[in-house]
């Protein structure tokens, strides 16, 4: 019959979310609350990137933002979105945003519990190509007491609540994760404008033969890191053949596929860029959560991982390797020789 063939079992993001809220006795309803403003800060950035060739948003807004990368019109639009979605939800005390010089306070009631850190745009110098790019975001609890400052934010991402990523491609892919939990992706139905259940318990292979670097930064890299991407340009032995190249430039898409296909992604400190590229708290501490709660690894330039670094400050840069669980224990061997191969 007609029921038996329609997949009746449609979870949306919304019921995920109050699913998850009901698990907790506790829980104050405040979190979801926030949940449902990031949800609708994505369908709108989504929005505006489904129609940014079509409206010329993609020229450049002439401003520059705090990393002097010339600002795109869809970044401050992203940016701008993202700001006011947070605050209208009442629940955020202060955000961090990559194209914020400063922290933003809100000034906010008593339920205002929680800071943000987002990427509005991650990877924004690929729109034009029309490359996926997409929304990194952390959320961190205010400590008890606390009203919201600086340092409520300058936490190890072990103690972030949760974090995920939304990749605006072919259609909006949700991944996010909480504390201790599971990794959940969503596609967004641009007709129903709802967020759906596509990828429940997302777990990452514990290895393949994929690795995604920036291998124009090679001139720069330390020795062992060389020495461990020429590894895995040579016949593996369990297999005869060498690792595949995969780098899109965007890092929300290199880590979506290395998510999903397994492999190692990385964007290590060197030479160039001692402290490395990628910020801490909107781009290294998000996806290592992730990829942790998935079965994977992520670790700084020094092998440690990068859920205990803790930035000093907000735009703070770390090396990272990130990927499955086997494949940065590779790396970690040729960290371990890294003398040997000076
Ligand atoms: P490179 C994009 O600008 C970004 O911040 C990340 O999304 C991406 O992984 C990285 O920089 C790409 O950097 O130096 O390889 O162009």
């Amino acid at each position: 019959s007609f029921t038996e063939q329609v997949d009746t079992n449609i979870i949306t993001l919304t019921r995920f979310l109050t699913e998850e809220q009901v698990k907790h006795k506790e829980a104050t309803g405040d979190f979801t609350l926030l949940c449902h403003a990031l949800q609708f800060a994505f369908k709108s950035i989504a929005y505006y990137i489904r129609r940014a060739t079509l409206v010329n948003l993609t020229g450049l807004a002439g401003s520059a933002n705090t990393t002097g990368d010339e600002q795109k019109k869809l970044d401050v639009i992203s940016n701008e979105l993202f700001i006011e979605a947070m605050r209208s939800s009442g629940r955020v005390a202060l955000l961090v945003s990559e194209e914020e010089e400063n922290v933003i306070f809100f000034k906010q009631g008593p339920h205002a519990r929680y800071a943000v850190a987002c990427d509005p745009i991650d990877g924004s110098s690929n729109l034009d190509a029309g490359v996926s790019v997409g929304t990194i975001f952390g959320i961190h609890k205010l400590a008890e007491g606390s009203r919201g400052v600086k340092e409520d934010i300058l936490k190890p991402g072990t103690e972030l609540v949760a974090a995920g990523f939304t990749m605006y491609g072919a259609s909006a892919q949700l991944v996010i994760t909480m504390k201790g939990g599971s990794v959940n992706g969503f596609t967004l139905d641009n007709g129903l404008g709802e967020f759906i259940l596509t990828h429940p318990n997302m777990r990452i292979p514990r290895k393949r033969a994929i690795y995604s670097v920036n291998e124009g930064n090679s001139l720069y890299w330390e020795d062992h890191v060389k020495a461990y991407f020429e590894s895995l340009k040579q016949a593996q032995p369990d297999n005869g053949k060498p690792y595949s190249a995969r780098y899109i430039g965007s890092m929300v898409a290199d880590a979506y596929r290395t998510l999903l296909y397994g492999g190692i992604f990385a964007y290590p400190a060197d030479k160039k860029s001692p402290k490395g590229k990628l910020r801490i708290l909107y781009e290294c501490a998000p996806m290592a959560m992730v990829f942790e709660n998935a079965g994977g690894q992520a670790v700084d330039s020094n092998m440690r991982r990068m859920l205990e670094v803790v930035p000093q400050d907000i735009h703070d840069k770390s090396g990272i390797f990130l990927g499955s669980y086997d494949e940065v224990e590779k790396v970690k061997e040729f960290y371990k020789k890294k003398d040997e191969l000076k």
